[in-house]
Order: C-alpha cells, then sequence, then structure tokens
C-alpha cells in the first residue's frame, strides 16, 4: 500500500515506509514487522532491456515489493562506470512504483571483495549520496565472496569500510553484507558480526537442489545467535542457475523463509535458457509480462509470493 506521494526536484514518487532492522527482523516505520518479497534481475550488462518501468510494474503486480539491481563488479563479467546509469534507472522505476530496490555489488569472479574495493568505494560513494533521502533502497555490498577468503581476513575489514562509506551520507538505508563461501557461510559470521552498526544484515543465497539440510541448519544456527539474514539471492534449481528444479527442497526452504519473515529476492528477471530464469526463453516480451510468459521457475515463485 502506499503511504502517500513525495515530490523532490519536480519528480513525484510513491513513498514507501522506511525500513530497519529489529533484531532478526525487518520493520517499517510503525514497528510491524515487513515481509520483503522480491525479484533479482541477471547481470544488468547482460539484460538491461529488462531494467524498465513495466517490466518491475509485472512484478509487482505478481506480489514482489522488491527488485534487486545486479551489478557484477568484475569486468570480465560487463562491469563498466557507464551502467550506474542502468542502476540509476531501475531506482527510478522501483521508486515510482512504490517498492524497496536493492543496489547490489555483485562479486563473483573477483572473489575476494577487496580486490575491487576501491571500485566499490567510488560506486557506494555515488549511490549513497544520490540516494541517502530516499526511504526505499538497500544496499548490498559484496554479492558473494569466494575462493580462499575469509571473514575475520578479508570481508569483515571491507565490510566495515563500506559501511562507513555508505553512512557518511545515508545515515538508514539497510546495508546487507555478503558471507563466507558465495554467501553461506552465516554462521561463522554470527560468532563476531560487526559491533556498533545499525541497520545491517548478513546475506545467505541458496540454490534448493545443491544447498538443503546441511545449509538450513546454518541459517537457524545463526539465527539463534541473532544475526539478521536477509535472503537477497536464491533459486530452486542447483547452484549453476541450471539443472532440475528441487520443489522439496524448495518447499522446507520457504517454510523457514516465511517462519523467521526472513527477506528474499529469486534469481533472475530475464528469458536466458537457464532453470533459474523467472521468463519463457520463448517469450520475448520485455516490459508487461503475463503468468502465462512465466518459466517453471517463475509460476513457482509467483505463488510463493500469494503464500
Ligand atoms: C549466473 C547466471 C548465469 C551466468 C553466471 C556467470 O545465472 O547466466 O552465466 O552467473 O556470471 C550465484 C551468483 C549468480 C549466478 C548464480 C547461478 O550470484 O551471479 O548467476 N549463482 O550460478 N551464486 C550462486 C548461484
Amino acid at each position: 500500500a502506499l503511504l502517500g506521494i513525495v515530490c523532490m526536484a519536480g519528480t513525484c514518487q510513491a513513498k514507501v515506509s522506511r525500513l530497519s532492522v529489529k533484531g532478526t527482523k525487518v520493520v517499517n516505520a510503525s514497528g510491524k514487522t515487513v515481509q520483503l518479497k522480491g525479484v533479482s534481475t541477471h547481470g544488468i550488462a547482460w539484460f538491461p532491456q529488462y531494467v524498465n518501468k513495466k517490466q518491475f510494474a509485472s512484478w509487482k503486480k505478481f506480489g514482489a515489493n522488491t527488485v534487486r539491481l545486479a551489478l557484477y563488479s568484475d569486468k570480465a563479467a560487463g562491469f563498466d562506470k557507464s551502467l550506474y546509469k542502468k542502476v540509476d534507472e531501475g531506482v527510478k522505476y522501483a521508486t515510482q512504483l512504490g517498492m524497496y530496490v536493492i543496489i547490489d555489488w555483485h562479486i563473483l569472479s573477483d572473489g575476494n571483495p577487496k580486490t575491487n574495493q576501491k571500485q566499490a568505494t567510488a560506486f557506494f560513494t555515488r549511490m549513497a549520496k544520490k540516494y541517502a533521502k530516499q526511504t526505499n533502497v538497500i544496499y548490498e555490498i559484496c554479492n558473494e565472496p569466494n575462493g580462499s577468503v575469509t571473514w575475520e581476513k578479508d570481508i569483515k575489514p571491507y565490510a566495515k569500510k563500506m559501511y562507513q562509506v555508505i553512512r557518511k551520507y545515508d545515515k538508514k538505508g539497510i546495508i546487507i553484507v555478503g558471507t563466507p563461501n558465495w554467501s553461506q557461510d552465516v554462521d561463522v559470521v554470527a560468532k563476531s558480526p560487526l559491533k556498533g552498526v545499525e541497520n545491517v544484515m548478513y546475506a545467505l543465497h541458496f540454490y534448493a537442489a545443491t544447498h538443503t539440510d546441511w545449509l538450513r541448519s546454518k541459517v537457524t544456527t545463526a539465527l539463534s545467535a541473532g544475526l539478521p539474514i536477509y535472503v537477497s539471492e536464491f533459486s530452486i534449481c542447483d547452484s549453476s542457475g541450471s539443472g532440475r528444479i528441487d520443489t522439496s527442497s524448495a518447499a522446507k526452504w520457504m517454510k523457514l523463509i516465511r517462519k523467521y519473515k526472513l527477506p528474499y529476492a529469486a534469481w533472475n528477471v530475464s528469458n536466458k535458457a537457464e532453470t533459474s530464469s523467472l521468463i519463457k526463453s520463448s517469450c520475448s516480451k520485455t516490459g508487461t509480462i503475463k503468468s502465462s510468459d512465466l518459466s517453471k521457475t517463475g509460476k513457482w515463485l509467483v505463488k510463493e509470493f500469494k503464500k
């Protein structure tokens, strides 16, 4: 529900409630727990055509309240500063629609967040300056740290630095911190989370056919230690983003998500021929889409949104 319209510098936007993190929950401005449900774009260098208002409006109609914008940070995966404008476009459409929006610094092949820390600093300085006053922007500072990277030596120092970079301008927006091993080791992070910070959550990513009980138990361990978790990326196939769908593991994940009201965003809004794509590969529409344009995964997701 829209809480009203705000107009700044001639542009009017639907206003959404400012979120904050209380314990392990995301709450709105009146302190009520919010269930964030969303979709993630594919890499915006590869699929920029899906970053448009009609496409986002379709997802809103399907039940999403959040869009994640994935900007791969490695040059080999298409990183270019010119994509900042694509991120701005995405934020603008989400804002006009009254949706939350995650600005995702999508490290992947560059497994250590420190590798491109300079670029990340420039990126988040620009974004936090620009979006400090908006109530709907969420920052994800490192998608999936991986390789010989540790929480203590690499990710934690990077996260402290990025927290300062963002908080210099944006005092309140939620910040999602990636965790070791492709954002799986929330149990490790729970033993030594960032101190003296506010509105910080930690990423847990799963692909249901690969990640089963053993990863779900890391989640419950971390939650009982009080770690706030954001499922900022997941799908119901295997970790390649393709292969078979595991509906029984997926159902267990969703039960866990609903029980703890974990915020979530599903990978990916594109029609690429891979199982995780939410749009059928035979559908070439990039604007408004209907249920019949969704892939099996997309249809599954829309049902989950309604639960
Ligand atoms: C995958 C895409 C695929 C692309 C590949 C390489 O689905 O089309 O070729 O990246 O960039 C992640 C990553 C996410 C991956 C996804 C599936 O965050 O970028 O996307 N995945 O492999 N972590 C676990 C799985």
